[in-house]
């Protein structure tokens, strides 16, 4: 399969200049210095994944490519063949769908957490629009789809993610809904589609039901650009539910007729939510909280997971749904961001 740089909607986005340039956001948080050259597209220092679990979404069965017959584990390594580098050939993208879908992976190494430094860094395929039709834009927007941060140091050294999981507490934490739950229902696929006028874009606008633990409920809708299944294909059960740290909604219908949106990134501490070579983008080790909230101080990480953060339509660009295409320790590749 031929691994498309970007998603049709983003590319789609792009048709909408306007005109206007996205304001940036004024944050003594974020850091100042930007990174060396470092977008290289054939570096990613993971070395296995270990878990891949999608919720709903427009690329769910597409990246990776699920095949009749592809079991849970089939999928996993099909995910590791997308995000694992090895220096020389680019890249490939995997997307994790709606709220909570998940990769899990490990390095070959422990990142050390290095004080007063940035240590790493989750790449996606965020980008910034080329224009937005709201000049009053208080934050940086185009294509960000924030996805929720956690870390592990391997501290029985057993070289297996069994040790504890800290949230990287990111610009959101303190906004966020903590131990947030969503439970999808897999569609029936004899069920006859329902067509809205108001949403175009739709092939079905109750195509997948869901509810959460905040009582809200919904239909996951299918669009007209993604025709294949939206709910994991190797997942046989009728219902899937995720759990985790739900972020503000982040997109915004700038246009006010659906024909625009913009999606918000968040100030900094997110995957997939700022382009790769954005300083944003890198992660300080020390933004480790413990599941109390309480900061910890980790000499370094060996694991990460990474799930989608936001539970959102964005009308015709679809959910907001988290991409991994890779990740790299900062110190190795010698990028120094200091964090103040
Ligand atoms: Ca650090
Ligand atoms: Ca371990
Ligand atoms: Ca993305």
């Amino acid at each position: 399969m031929k691994t498309p740089l970007f998603k049709l909607r983003n590319l789609t986005i792009l048709l909408f200049v306007l005109g206007f340039v996205a304001c940036s956001t004024d944050n003594d948080q974020v850091p100042i210095e930007e990174p060396p050259v470092d977008n290289n597209p054939y570096v990613s220092h993971i070395s296995k994944v270990y878990d891949y679990m999608p919720a709903i979404g427009q690329f769910t069965n597409k990246l990776p490519v699920f095949e009749i017959g592809d079991t849970k584990e089939i999928m996993i390594k099909k995910a590791e063949e997308m995000i694992k580098g090895n220096g020389t050939k680019p890249l490939g993208m995997i997307s994790l769908g709606g709220f909570g879908g998940y990769v899990v992976f490990g390095f070959d190494h422990t990142i050390e957490n290095k004080p007063g430094y940035y240590d790493f860094r989750v790449l996606g395929n965020a980008f910034w629009a080329n224009a937005n039709p709201n000049s009053d834009a208080s934050s940086r927007g185009g294509s960000s789809e924030p996805g929720v941060i956690m870390v592990s140091y391997d501290s029985n050294k057993n070289g297996l993610p069994d040790d504890e999981w800290y949230e990287i507490a990111g610009s959101e934490y303190s906004k966020s809904i903590k131990e947030y739950e969503i439970t999808y229902y897999k569609p029936d696929p004899n069920k006859a589609p329902v067509i809205s006028e108001a949403e175009f874009f739709a092939t079905d606008v109750e195509y997948i039901r869901w509810e959460d633990n905040q009582q809200n409920s919904g239909y996951k809708v299918k669009n007209q650009y993604h025709e294949q299944n939206y709910y994991p294909g190797w997942a046989n059960s009728h219902k899937i539910t995720f759990k985790g740290t739900l972020l503000p909604n982040n997109a915004v219908d700038e246009s006010g007729i659906g024909s625009y949106w913009v999606q918000y990134s968040f100030n900094y501490g997110y995957a997939d939510n700022v382009p790769n070579n954005d300083a944003v983008s890198a992660i300080d080790i020390d933004l480790a909280v413990d599941a109390k909230g309480k900061k910890v101080h980790l000499p370094g990480i060996n694991f990460v997971k990474v799930y989608t953060g936001v539970n959102q339509e964005s009308g015709w660009l679809g959910e907001i749904s988290t991409e991994v295409a890779g990740a790299y320790d900062l110190h190795l590749l010698g990028i120094s961001i200091k964090t103040n």
